[in-house]
């Protein structure tokens, strides 16, 4: 005799504290509606970057579930985002990915929209028909320091204002705003994008299995039992510790906000900054930890800024002087996720004089392969009757544990 499954809420109480989730909320297709709606509709996202279009007429289409947003430029020169739905009957106007278009034509029957989404010609609709209520529908969205975040609902959540007010100084120097996409690259990793995250949140995989990035990751600020160290360890953890907290002062002191922000259970967009030291000659995670662009982004002078993170439910930013990486998470179903990761240049930075691309990229592109191997791994193992939650580590794991009940609150929040 089969027991019947669980309920969403059933599972959502179930979550011990402490512990990794129960199996089906990373597993069963009914969390996964649920995750789309909550997450991905009510909250913001990080959808683009204003420099995915950086020309009036550059537009760049991503799928999101059932939905599908148009990023654009439009005439003026200002970011538009669209539901790339037509006003006729429905067809989508623009395929996926990056294009160029003069006006935004809708293949089925032509209709024909302007930049803005104001609708200009529609043929054969007849005398009395009234084009200006047929506008493309515009999504609600913001630009934090040039990181476009949307949000699919009509009652998006207030307190975006935070993540502006913290990251809008933190970027200014960068100018992420007017940098250049200098490579993007997409992986589907087999797995729920909540094992995408929680494998994000943590660095105690990074030393048995990002060869690449440890190089210029401090092992020491991702959490550790003190207990556990020896006295080398220990002399090492205190160093690194003092020199940190010294030269945060110093950055901050120069003008450089670099105190971590951190999230908060209660709040509805979850956001947690950080500008951390990187090792080695401590300039750049590339393979010789030494900037990877002679250009500097913005009006960076300094190559020793370290690294700001930015995590957030759907995203992972590092910005460093001379390159930023970023990458958006979007959930293609239950047991598939989409890491699109971009790294970014100064606007003026050539290829192949200022950076070549395999030496700007590899670090990423390892340590993204090598993420998206771990998370396969985790999914099947959750997928398998034998899992049941396991315990993050109060020290390594602290992120995780910060996830996990910021997902359970929203759940609560949203009726589970
Ligand atoms: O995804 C990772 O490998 C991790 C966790 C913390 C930083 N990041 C590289
Ligand atoms: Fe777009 Fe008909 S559905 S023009
Ligand atoms: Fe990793």
């Amino acid at each position: 005799m089969t027991r019947p499954d669980p309920s969403i809420s059933d599972l959502v109480a179930d979550r011990r504290p402490g512990h990794s989730l129960p199996a089906g909320l990373y597993t069963r297709a009914d969390v996964f509606d649920a995750d789309m709606e909550i997450f991905f509709r009510n909250h913001w996202i990080a959808v683009g970057l204003e420099c995915d279009v950086p020309e009036p007429g550059d537009a760049y289409v991503l799928d999101i579930g059932k939905s599908s947003l148009i990023l654009l430029r439009d005439d003026e020169g200002e970011i538009r985002v669209l539901h790339n739905v037509c006003r006729h009957r429905g067809a989508r106007v623009l395929n996926a990915g990056n294009s160029i278009v003069s006006k935004l034509v809708c293949p089925y029957h032509q209709w024909t929209y302007e930049l803005s989404g104001e609708l200009m010609h529609a043929p054969h609709m007849g005398q009395g028909f009234d084009k200006s209520c047929r506008s493309l529908k515009p999504v609600k969205f913001v630009s934090v320091g040039g990181l476009v975040y949307a949000c699919l609902s009509d009652n998006p959540p207030e307190d975006i204002d935070r993540l502006i007010e913290t990251m809008e100084p933190r970027l200014a120097p960068y100018d992420i705003r007017n940098a250049k996409v200098a490579y993007q690259c997409d992986v589907i990793e087999n797995g729920n994008w909540k094992l995408t995250i929680e494998n994000n949140r943590e660095c105690y995989h990074c030393l048995g299995n990002h060869p690449e990035l440890c190089l210029s990751f401090i092992d020491l600020d991702f959490g550790y039992d003190p207990a556990a160290l020896s006295q080398a360890d220990r002399e090492r953890a205190d160093a690194h510790e003092a020199r940190f907290a010294e030269v945060t002062m110093a950055w901050e002191a120069a003008g450089y906000p670099s105190a971590a922000v951190l999230p908060r259970v209660e709040g509805d967009t979850n956001f947690r900054t950080q500008r951390l030291l990187m090792n080695g000659a401590g300039e750049s995670q590339s393979p010789d930890t030494r900037a990877a662009c002679k250009k500097l982004l913005g009006t960076m002078t300094d190559k020793m800024l370290g690294d700001v993170h930015l995590w957030g439910h759907n995203t992972w930013n590092h910005f460093m002087a001379d390159h930023a990486v970023i990458a958006t998470v979007i959930p293609l179903g239950p047991d598939r996720t989409l890491v699109r990761t971009k790294w970014l240049v100064h606007k003026d930075a050539v290829e192949g004089v200022d950076y070549d691309v395999q030496h700007l990229t590899s670090v990423w592109v390892a340590t993204t392969d090598q993420d998206a191997e771990l998370v396969e791994r985790s999914h099947a193992g959750v997928s398998d009757p034998a899992y049941e939650p396991g315990p993050y580590s109060e020290f390594a794991e602290t992120e995780l544990e910060s996830f996990a009940g910021w997902y359970v609150r929203q759940m609560r929040v949203n009726g589970y």
